[in-house]
């Protein structure tokens, strides 16, 4: 196995619109950052992963680029963010950009052009379609709702959207496309970037001729992920982007893939090809959501199926690519709200699951405001809400009729907003976010959940954070090792051994709220373990699990 810096490193990710705002108006900034570098490189993480900075009308956060060369407004400017990747380069914490090419902004440039007229020379940048005014080239929906189509006035065309309105996708096939997309990540590695996080790229191959898709709702239309998802030329023009830009520099790339199947997760990360390092795959994001995929909709889980989706990520790729271990980000809810117990074992459970992204094979990405167990805000009322997706949603809903009270009960425990309510820093006004009024409420809770509080202080989430994120790096087997479930059938407790070359870990992770057994055969010998980290003050019994427990031991051996 190729040993690499970002198989090591600790990323963490900044959703700059809710990290720090430095100038009162409301809106995390760049500026905010460089603020708070320091706490940063505190907590020992060695990667950032900053979500789009890029000029955008902001109507999917920054998702929608109108300049990909130029900062957004709010943020700040050109000279702050280089500022900030300099301080970043000078504490050796890399930088990675979010690069979203499935689609640009409606007030980008290129699309302005293109709406003018048929034979504009950027009208081939997008995809536009015939269509009569009522009747949309195809049944496709739009991921963030409605359809996929947007009807164009002016030309009398319909243009392509798998995201909202404002998004218009970009056309891929049209080779001075890719050759702009190429030259502008090269003019950001120029700058000396360390990589990229890839939005939502394999959406950019669609099936020729976009055909409707069979898998519909009543209304007869339905996502029609069997025709962009994974496409035709998908592999190919991600090789071509990594030999034309980030293959020639020592960049790392993660791929997000909503859905991607084995052999196509295999290609796009294989050490063998060149395509990217690694992958975000959305199997245990999609776990409580029912089979339909609908992003708001609920089923229970079961550990069984979790432990299943890792095992199978690391049997897929063990020695032949590479995984991203992350429990949330800001797309879904708060990791400790979802998979832990954000009441009564808080403090407990989100250590437990900082000590499982920690030891799990893969790089781990840690969501800003997990290192100190920030909640679900779970905002009751939709005019504390901002983002597209969820408001669409509940336009939707009422449209089709539904009462108020049950859309704000799918809406609560999963919108996006959940993970978009501004970092908790200390218990003063607006959380010290900012002296202005944030763009988006805090959660209520912040005057319990802060770093101020948590800093320096025994026994607090960040404390523990920083301890296991410094373990981590110290025992490149938990990197590198492979990785083996015991006590598969328990539905309470998650237990594995990481082992490589000579070095043998045991994991135990409690993700129930009652003390509980476990049953590790007689494979264990428990006289030659020794326990590094736990989450409880004392050691406990062996085999007693006590709630939300995490233990990380050492075979001496
Ligand atoms: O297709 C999906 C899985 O079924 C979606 O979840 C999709 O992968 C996801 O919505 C993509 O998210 C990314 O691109 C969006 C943006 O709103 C998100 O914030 C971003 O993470 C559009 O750019
Ligand atoms: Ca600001």
């Amino acid at each position: 196995m190729k040993k690499k810096w970002w198989k090591e490193g600790i990323v963490y990710q900044i959703y700059p619109r809710s990290f720090n705002d430095s100038n009162g108006d409301g809106i995390g900034d760049i500026r905010g950052i460089i603020n708070k570098v320091d706490y940063i490189q505190n907590l020992g993480v060695n990667i950032i992963w900053l979500n789009p900075v890029y000029k955008s009308p902001n109507d999917d956060n920054g998702y929608d680029i109108s300049d990909y060369m130029d900062i957004m407004n709010e943020f700040g400017t050109m000279e702050d963010w280089e500022e900030l990747l300099e301080e970043l380069h000078k504490r050796k914490i890399k930088l990675i950009m979010d690069l979203v090419v499935n689609h640009t902004s409606d007030e980008h440039e290129w699309f302005l052009e293109s709406k003018k007229s048929k034979d504009n020379p950027y009208r081939d940048y997008y995809i536009w379609k015939d269509g009569k005014k009522e009747k949309e080239p195809n049944n496709w929906l739009s991921i963030f709702g409605g359809s996929a189509w947007k009807y164009d006035e002016n030309t009398e065309q319909y243009y392509l959207h798998l995201f909202s309105k404002k998004q218009p996708d970009l056309n891929w096939e049209n080779s001075e496309v890719r050759d702009e997309i190429y030259d502008m990540m090269k003019w950001w590695l120029d700058k000396g970037i360390d990589g990229f996080r890839l939005d939502a790229i394999n959406l950019i191959s669609k099936v020729k001729g976009l055909p409707d898709t069979t898998d519909v709702n009543d209304d007869g239309y339905g996502l029609g992920t069997d025709y962009y998802v994974n496409g035709p030329k998908f592999h190919k023009w991600i090789e071509e982007a990594n030999i034309n830009t980030f293959g020639k520099y020592d960049a790392m790339t993660v791929g997000e893939c909503g859905h991607i199947d084995d052999e196509g997760a295999l290609k796009l990360v294989g050490e063998s090809r060149n395509e990217l390092d690694m992958i975000f795959n959305f199997d245990h994001m999609k776990l409580d959501l029912n089979e339909k995929i609908e992003r708001f909709s609920h089923r229970e889980w079961k550990l069984t199926e979790f432990k299943e989706i890792f095992e199978k990520w690391h049997r897929l790729l063990y020695k032949k690519g590479w995984n991203s271990i992350y429990l949330g980000n800001h797309d879904f809810p708060r990791a400790v709200s979802r998979y832990g117990n954000d009441d009564e074992f808080r403090v407990e459970s989100s250590k437990m699951l900082g000590t499982f992204l920690m030891t799990m094979p893969g790089t781990p990405y840690i969501y800003q405001g997990d290192e100190i167990g920030m909640t679900n805000s779970n905002f009751k009322d939709i005019e504390k809400y901002r983002d597209v997706e969820t408001l669409n949603y509940y336009k939707e809903q009422k449209e089709k009729g539904l009462k108020e009270e049950e859309i704000m009960e799918k809406i609560a425990p999963k919108s996006r907003d959940n993970a978009r309510t501004p970092m908790q820093w200390n218990s003063n006004e607006n959380a010290g976010f900012s002296t202005g009024t944030p763009w988006i409420d805090l959660n209520s809770n912040y005057k319990n959940i802060n770093v101020e509080d948590q800093m320096g202080k025994k026994g607090s989430v960040l404390e523990y954070y920083k301890k296991i994120i410094r373990y981590r790096k110290n025992n490149l087997g938990l990197v590198y090792g492979d990785f083996k479930i015991l006590d598969k059938e328990n539905e309470k407790v998650f237990s594995y051994i990481r082992e490589y070359e000579n070095e043998k870990y045991l994991i135990i992770l409690s993700f129930f709220e009652k003390e509980s057994k476990i049953n590790l055969g007689n494979k264990i010998d428990e006289e030659k373990l020794e326990l590094e980290i736990s989450n409880y003050e004392d050691r406990g019994k062996f085999y007693n699990i006590r709630p939300y427990e995490a233990r990380i031991y050492k075979f001496t051996r």
